[in-house]
Formats: structure tokens, C-alpha cells, sequence
């Protein structure tokens, strides 16, 4: 019997849906009951050596309290502490479907914050989706902008939607798609992503605004990731990411990770091709052509000189 109640207690997963300090909340998804949990001493711990040892989304053993092991993630979203360390920090894991939050005006998110980000889905095949949040003042302010962001991320094969927390429009079909997944909701500070989980909705209530960041900055700095049930699924809201440095991608890789250079790479002469400089680049004749973007290959060439020689 007492072999057998072990048996059930290790077999009984749970995800982690908040941590804050050396606080977690966890939950037998997809049942919705937060318990509080502790972690004590070492853990068994698969993969890289991180800033924090457990994440959430992270799927863990619970006994009396105790956070036993982790299971290995099936992905992660991860980026460097700061761009000049070498430390990483997992934002989340066990992820279904990745949103990103932007708004080209009121803030304006950088465009080679998106195409870090679209990177790292890429590099752990999360499925993502590019949400241009704040559609209402963004039409007004930035159209020329918009049309172009359009162009230039559906053109590279993504998803781009429009959305307003404010008017509520576009909201109906991102409740659809949450629907029985784990998202993780990403994007700078003040983009609106909890504004949209609010209204998504309605009854969370989650803080949002100027101030609420800003508190969470002087709190919990960067570790103050969390999860609700949201419309039939769970989504994880973050703090305002300020930017990417990439991780486990090798230089010689990157363009793996652009789907419309890799698309089109198996064509160039040489092999390996940086798609710089090389004669009978089919990247650069695809940029020529206008297939690839300037916008997108600039941002492959700036990262590529910046994560050159970092990683082996
Ligand atoms: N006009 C407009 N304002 C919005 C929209 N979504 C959010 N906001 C405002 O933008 C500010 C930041 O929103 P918040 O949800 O806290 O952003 P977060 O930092 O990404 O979570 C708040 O003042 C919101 O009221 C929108 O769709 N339209
Ligand atoms: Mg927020
Ligand atoms: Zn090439």
C-alpha cells in the first residue's frame, strides 16, 4: 500500500503556474487548483544550467509540499540575463503556441526584438503568432507601418493578427486559438498583453498599465511570470521583455532559423554559406529578386555579426 500511494505521488504531475522568490504555485493541469509548493535542496535537472532551476510551464513532482524532480521540457523560451552575461534565464516551458504582442507606435517594439523572438520559436518549433495589439490607435498613427510589418512577416510565412484590448476587436479569434493550449503571451512593456488577457477575460482583472510594470520591475524583476485559465486554456503573461540575446544557436545556423532563407538556401553554390558575400548565393539573389525582405535580411546579417564567435 505504501509502495503503491508513492507510486501515485510520483506519477501525479504538476505544472508550475507562478514564481516569485523561492515561491511556486502549482497545478495538476488541466485542472485549475494553485497550491503552494517549495523547493528544497538539489533537484533532478535536465539540460542547461540556468538563473533559475525551474520555470513556469515546467512539469514537476510534488510530495507533502515539496517540488521533487523536473521532467525533461519538451521547449522553452530562454533568453541571457543581460547582453553582456553569459547567464540564461527560461522564461517559460512546455509551451503549445507562442503570441507575440506588438505595437509599432505607443511603444515602438523594435524590429529586431521580433525577429529574435520569431528565432527562438523557430529554434524549439513553437508555434507563434505575430499580434499587432492597439489596432485602434495604431491605424491612426502608423498605417504605412503596419501595411509593411504585414508584408514583410507574412511574406516570411507567419501568422500576423490584429487586435484591440480596447474596442475588442480581433479577440474572438485569439480566444479560439487559446483554446486548450498553454500560450505564452510575450512582447515589450506596454504592448498590452494583459489588457488582451483581461479582455479575453474579463473576469481575471489583471493589473495593467504604466504602473503595473513598473512595480513588478522593482519587485520581482524579471522572474514574475504567470499563468491563468484563460477562455479554456492557459496563458502565461509576462513582465516587458527588453530584448533577446540568443541561445544555443550557432552562428553558422541562424539562417536555419529565418524560414525564408532556409527556404530558399539549399540553392546557393557553396555550402557552408554565409549568404554575405558568396558568389551564387541563392539568399542573396532572393533579396535581389525581393522574395526576402531587406528588412528581415538585415536583421539576419546584424545578429549573425553579433552572435558571431560567441558560441564556439
Ligand atoms: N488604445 C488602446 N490602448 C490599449 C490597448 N491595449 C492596452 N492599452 C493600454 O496600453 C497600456 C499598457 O497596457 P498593459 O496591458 O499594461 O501592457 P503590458 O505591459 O504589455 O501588459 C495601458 O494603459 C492600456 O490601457 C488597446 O488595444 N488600445
Ligand atoms: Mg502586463
Ligand atoms: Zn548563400
Amino acid at each position: 500500500m505504501k509502495r503503491l500511494n508513492r507510486y501515485l505521488c510520483t506519477k501525479m504531475l504538476h505544472t508550475v503556474v507562478k514564481h516569485t522568490g523561492s515561491r511556486y504555485l502549482v497545478s495538476p493541469l488541466p485542472l485549475w487548483n494553485p497550491t503552494p509548493c517549495v523547493l528544497r535542496g538539489k533537484i533532478r535537472l535536465y539540460g542547461t544550467s540556468t538563473t533559475n532551476p525551474i520555470a513556469v510551464g515546467d512539469k514537476v513532482t510534488v510530495t507533502n509540499g515539496v517540488i521533487g524532480a523536473v521532467e525533461p521540457r519538451k521547449n522553452y523560451i530562454i533568453r541571457r540575463s543581460t547582453n553582456l552575461s553569459r547567464q540564461e534565464h527560461i522564461i517559460a516551458s512546455n509551451l503549445d503556441a507562442a503570441y507575440l504582442i506588438v505595437t509599432l507606435a505607443l511603444p515602438q517594439t523594435p524590429w529586431e526584438f521580433v525577429d529574435r523572438f520569431l528565432i527562438t520559436c523557430e529554434a524549439y518549433k513553437i508555434p507563434v503568432v505575430i499580434v499587432i495589439n492597439k489596432i485602434d490607435i495604431q491605424q491612426k498613427l502608423v498605417s504605412d507601418g503596419i501595411t509593411r510589418f504585414k508584408e514583410v512577416y507574412e511574406g516570411a510565412g507567419y501568422r500576423v493578427w490584429e487586435s484591440s484590448a480596447l474596442t475588442g476587436e480581433g479577440v474572438a479569434q485569439i480566444r479560439d486559438a487559446i483554446s486548450g493550449q498553454v500560450s505564452l503571451f510575450s512582447g515589450i512593456s506596454g504592448v498590452g498583453k494583459s489588457s488582451l488577457i483581461n479582455a479575453l477575460d474579463p473576469q481575471l482583472a489583471l493589473r495593467t498599465g504604466i504602473l503595473s510594470d513598473f512595480h513588478l520591475k522593482g519587485k520581482h524583476t524579471t522572474t514574475f511570470y504567470e499563468m491563468f485559465p484563460v477562455a479554456g486554456g492557459f496563458v502565461i503573461d509576462s513582465p516587458g521583455i527588453k530584448g533577446f540575446g540568443l541561445v544555443e544557436v550557432e552562428r553558422e545556423e541562424v539562417y536555419h532559423f529565418f524560414p525564408e532563407l532556409f527556404k530558399v538556401a539549399s540553392g546557393c553554390r557553396y555550402s557552408p554559406c554565409t549568404h554575405t558575400c558568396e558568389p551564387d548565393c541563392a539568399v542573396l539573389k532572393a533579396l535581389e529578386q525581393g522574395v526576402i525582405s531587406t528588412e528581415r535580411y538585415q536583421s539576419y546579417v546584424k545578429i549573425l555579426e553579433e552572435e558571431g564567435g560567441k558560441y564556439r
